[in-house]
């Protein structure tokens, strides 16, 4: 089962483009008076007036059409503009990353372990160009995954790079993280319709979390598919509410997500089959490789 939408692009937001007005004037012999001519340009004006409106209407319904709502439609895929990795799946493992400090307790970091996670995480934030935030959600996630699993030897650095590729860390269109995780505006994908190399996935939600009754699309910051959240869903930052918009919760869904089957992220071929259970292509693997292992890198300073 996968979980979020192919990497490449499956559909493009289509703005209609504004056609030149092709009203013509009279012929050469047929010189109006100048009052005549003024009412002729008055009417000419209100029809383009009422054109421009038109359009924009169109532009409006289609665009509402296509999201059901003011979201950040996934029209454009961050994934391409990161390289792959020039290696072979399989062969290397989770890339070994600055250990998150250790939480202790309930999976959402307590008041009194604010500091040290703050500290880990603006330290790598300035390196890396990952929101801090966004590295507080993945080091509880990797926190409480270690816990519940440790022999998946989960780091939060596959789920960085995974949530590189699939939202840009939450900030894709312009979202951005609040401070209880909230990432808005909401990031919904395509359209699950069988084009652009996704899967056809009927809707399983309603619309209720991708605003989709006919088709299921991915959704928030880790791109989770409505059916794949029902069942993995979780509550990362403790608010006893279980969101795939707040990164929180995504983070901790996807850690979970990536150690089912009890893999060993510490391997090669664990590593390899836990990010391709996410979306099952070989360069997405190698982006998220290539992403996983700056992060790495830059959290070793
Ligand atoms: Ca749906
Ligand atoms: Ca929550």
């Amino acid at each position: 089962m996968s979980a979020p939408t192919d990497p490449e692009p499956g559909s493009r937001d289509r703005v209609p483009v504004s056609r030149r007005s092709t009203v013509r004037s009279g012929g050469e012999g047929d010189t109006p008076a100048p009052r005549r001519r003024l009412a002729v340009l008055g009417r000419l004006g209100l029809v383009l007036v009422l054109l421009l409106a038109v359009v924009a209407t169109v532009v409006l319904v289609s665009r509402q059409g296509e999201f059901g709502r003011d979201d950040a439609g996934a029209e454009e895929i961050p994934a391409l503009e990161v390289e792959p990795a020039p290696v072979q799946l399989g062969t290397v493992a989770q890339p070994g990353a600055l250990a998150v400090p250790s939480l202790g307790g309930a999976p959402a970091a307590g008041a009194g372990q604010r500091t040290s996670l703050a500290d880990w995480s603006e330290g790598i934030a300035s390196r890396a160009d990952v929101p801090a935030r966004a590295l507080q959600a993945y080091g509880v996630a990797d926190q409480a995954v270690k816990r519940e699993q440790p022999d998946c030897n989960l780091s939060w650095v596959t789920i960085a790079g995974l949530a590189r590729i699939e939202s840009n860390h939450g900030r894709y269109r312009g979202a951005a993280i609040a401070g209880n995780g909230d990432v808005t505006p909401r990031i919904i994908g395509v359209p699950l319709d069988g084009t652009g190399g996704n899967r056809t996935i009927g809707d399983s939600d309603g619309g209720v979390l991708d605003g989709d009754r006919v088709l299921d699309r991915a959704v928030g910051p880790l791109q989770f598919i409505p059916s794949t959240w029902a069942k993995w869903r979780s509550d990362g930052n403790g608010d006893g509410v279980a969101d795939p918009n707040n990164i929180d919760d995504a983070a901790l869904a996807a850690g979970r997500y990536l150690c089912a089957n009890g893999r060993d992220l510490a391997t090669g071929p664990g590593w390899r089959s836990a990010v391709l259970s996410y979306n099952n292509s070989d360069e997405y693997g190698r982006r998220v490789y290539a992403a996983a292992d700056q992060y790495a890198r830059a959290s070793q300073g």
